[in-house]
């Protein structure tokens, strides 16, 4: 008699039509959704999906690799920092998976920091059952009310779980649609526990987001459009880029620079914006702002066009808006937030939609009319500019300066490891020394500002980017705010090179108060404290952990930590007095930049101005 042999279930085999429980689907729609790695701890709420999620890579692993690995992190904090580093890393979402309330409330700085860098993120957090919800049962916490208050691009509460499935695959729309953002999901644990048919398929219905959405998308930068901009182009002698991250959420970075280099357009990108242009070609300016180059600020005030893409005229970039770029005779502005147009400064003309394509169409244009600007004066004062008032320090000085750390850390990386901060003086010195050649590099909490981002988020980049060297430069506060993500580098025998500039406090806390506070560290001095970092990384597992307090040594240990194979860790002693300069003091104008005593300063002679009170931090 024949047997009857039934085909096993492939990997691909859709699950479309089985009827499963909520968690079930959850975990198809993650898989659909190309997610490859989740970032989560877990909790009497989510229990049910993370059994969904360990059947899944039981029964879909190949090889002992599993399909969607659940990375658990010391905190949840630092999950949500890791998936915001796989997405800044990727372009991806980052997918965080969380019980309900502490592991929810955990999350709250990472979203709000994720919403205010435009980060796509979806966050998964289990809730108390639906009947209980509202009676201050256990674990429970007002996560829809919490997470909708300004910090997460939307939040979604499933009651109704019909509508689970849709739910899921809507979050991930809204995520990675127009402006890039954190998306909530609040699943009460009977949801999860429902049983119902896999639809395979659908979306919520959001009539008015899709159609603001098609608006903007569909907006094209046509001929007029394009000749508006060739004649304000023709008709300046110097224009400036100023390039936001924006340009590198948009995936536009190629296009700009296509820009850049047929029209010869120098640029100068914010915080988030570098690495959108190549930091070492001719046409970069680097960072501009508070601790932006000097002649980085000198081409804003001294250009006659402002091309500003995808920025929005921060204060830390525009401290007084009327005064920024003062000789620009128009600023343009390009977005896909139409609510950033005229937002802070006035923009001349503006273009609101896909950035790519946009750009693309004015090279095209441009070299069809075969466009030559005549900017040769502006290029020669640019290169004189970048020669006079470049980047320097205390070369001659017996302490480590941090900036010498990083110039040795440059040599090596090349532009092109994955860096990732804390917040602090030493973030500033990083992203003031260090090459991005490409987008998507340079890891930063940059609108939030949130100490304790750099490692989880050096942990999610790894992730997302087996093949790069991803180096956290943290500072020794920063990094004790989640220091307990050392153990996870060491868990999943991730190469990330951890170095921290140590000056024993909260260095730029104490920049300020030496500045504007008469010199009274008032609580953050830390060197009395008593933590012996190199013990800590061992004690979590890392092989290799060095202090550097030798100038002598400073080449020489920076080669050998990064080309460590394996988890590496550096505690490099520098100046505890060493500043960040140039500084553009907290609601004043360039013209105020203070540079220090070892970049020249083109206003020198004039009385600097004091910042107002009302502006410190
Ligand atoms: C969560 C959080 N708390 C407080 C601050 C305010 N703050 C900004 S920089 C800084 C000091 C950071 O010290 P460290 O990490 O050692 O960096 P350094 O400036 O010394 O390089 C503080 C407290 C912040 N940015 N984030
Ligand atoms: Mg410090």
């Amino acid at each position: 008699m024949e047997t009857q042999v039934r085909p096993k279930p492939s990997r691909s085999a859709s699950p479309t039509g089985r009827v499963m429980s909520g968690a079930d689907m959850i975990v198809h729609v993650l898989a659909s959704e190309g997610v490859d790695t989740i970032f989560g701890y877990s909790g009497g709420a989510i229990l049910p999906t993370y059994d969904a999620v360990f059947r899944y890579n039981a029964e879909h692993a190949r090889g002992g690799v599993e399909p969607m690995p659940l990375i658990v992190p010391a905190n949840e904090q630092g999950a949500g920092f890791m998936a915001s580093g796989y997405a800044r890393a990727s372009g991806r979402v980052g997918v965080v998976m969380v019980t309900s309330g502490p592991g929810a409330t955990n999350c709250v700085t990472p979203v709000r920091d994720s919403l205010a860098d435009s980060v796509p993120m979806v966050v998964i957090c289990g809730q108390v059952a639906t009947a209980a919800v509202g009676t201050d049962a256990f674990q429970e916490a007002p996560v829809s009310a919490v997470m909708g208050a300004g910090v997460a691009k939307h939040v979604f509460l499933v009651t109704e779980p019909e509508r689970l499935e849709a739910t899921l695959r809507t979050a991930f729309e809204i995520a990675r649609t127009g402006r890039p953002g954190p998306v909530v999901i609040d699943i009460p644990k009977d949801v999860q526990n429902w049983q119902g048919p896999f639809r395979g398929e659908g979306q919520l219905a959001i009539p008015g987001y899709r159609h603001r959405l098609e608006l903007i998308d569909s907006n094209a930068l046509g001929e007029d459009r394009c000749r508006e901009f060739f004649e304000m182009l023709a008709d300046c002698r110097q224009p400036l880029i100023y390039a936001g991250g924006g340009v590198i959420k948009a995936g536009a970075s190629e296009s700009m620079r296509a820009l850049s280099d047929a029209f010869r357009i120098p640029v100068v990108t914010t915080l988030m914006g570098l690495g959108s242009m190549d930091t070492t070609s001719p046409l970069s300016l680097h960072m501009l702002g508070m601790h932006g180059t000097a002649y980085a600020n000198y081409a804003v005030d001294d250009c006659d066009l402002l091309i500003a893409l995808g920025a929005r005229f921060d204060d830390r970039v525009a401290g007084v808006p009327a005064k920024f770029a003062a000789n620009a005779r128009r600023v343009l502005h390009f977005d896909i937030d139409p609510s950033e147009i005229h937002k802070v400064k006035r923009a001349d003309w503006s273009f609101v939609g896909p950035l790519g394509p946009a750009l693309d169409a004015l090279v095209a244009y441009g070299r069809r009319q075969g466009f030559a600007g005549d900017f040769a004066r502006w290029h020669a004062q640019i290169a004189s500019m970048k020669s006079t008032y470049a980047l320097d320090y205390d070369r001659e000085s017996t302490l480590i300066q941090p900036q010498y750390v990083l110039e040795e850390m440059n040599k090596v990386t090349r532009g092109e490891a994955i860096i990732s901060t804390g917040v602090g003086q030493h973030q500033m010195w990083a992203a003031q020394y260090c090459d991005f050649r490409e987008p998507n590099l340079w890891l930063t909490s940059g609108s939030m500002g949130t100490m304790g981002f750099g490692l989880p988020a050096a942990i999610g980049a790894q992730f997302a980017r087996r093949d790069k060297l991803v180096v956290d430069v943290d500072g020794d506060a920063s990094i004790r705010m989640n220091l307990g993500e050392l153990e996870t580098v060491t868990t999943y025998d991730l190469p990330i090179k951890v170095m921290i500039l140590n000056n024993f406090g909260d260095g730029m806390v104490m920049q300020w108060q030496r500045l504007f506070f008469k010199g009274r560290l008032s609580a953050s001095d830390k060197s009395l404290r008593k933590k012996d970092f190199v013990k800590a990384a061992q004690a979590d597992g890392f092989e290799y952990a060095r202090r550097l307090d030798r100038k002598q040594d400073v080449p020489r240990v920076v080669e050998e930590f990064l080309s460590y194979d394996g988890p590496a860790f550096l505690d490099v002693v520098i100046d505890p007095e060493a500043s960040v300069y140039p500084m553009v003091g907290p609601g004043l104008t360039y013209h105020d930049m203070i540079t220090g005593d070892f970049i020249p300063n083109r206003y020198a002679g004039g009385e600097h101005a004091e910042p107002e009170a009302s502006e410190m931090f």
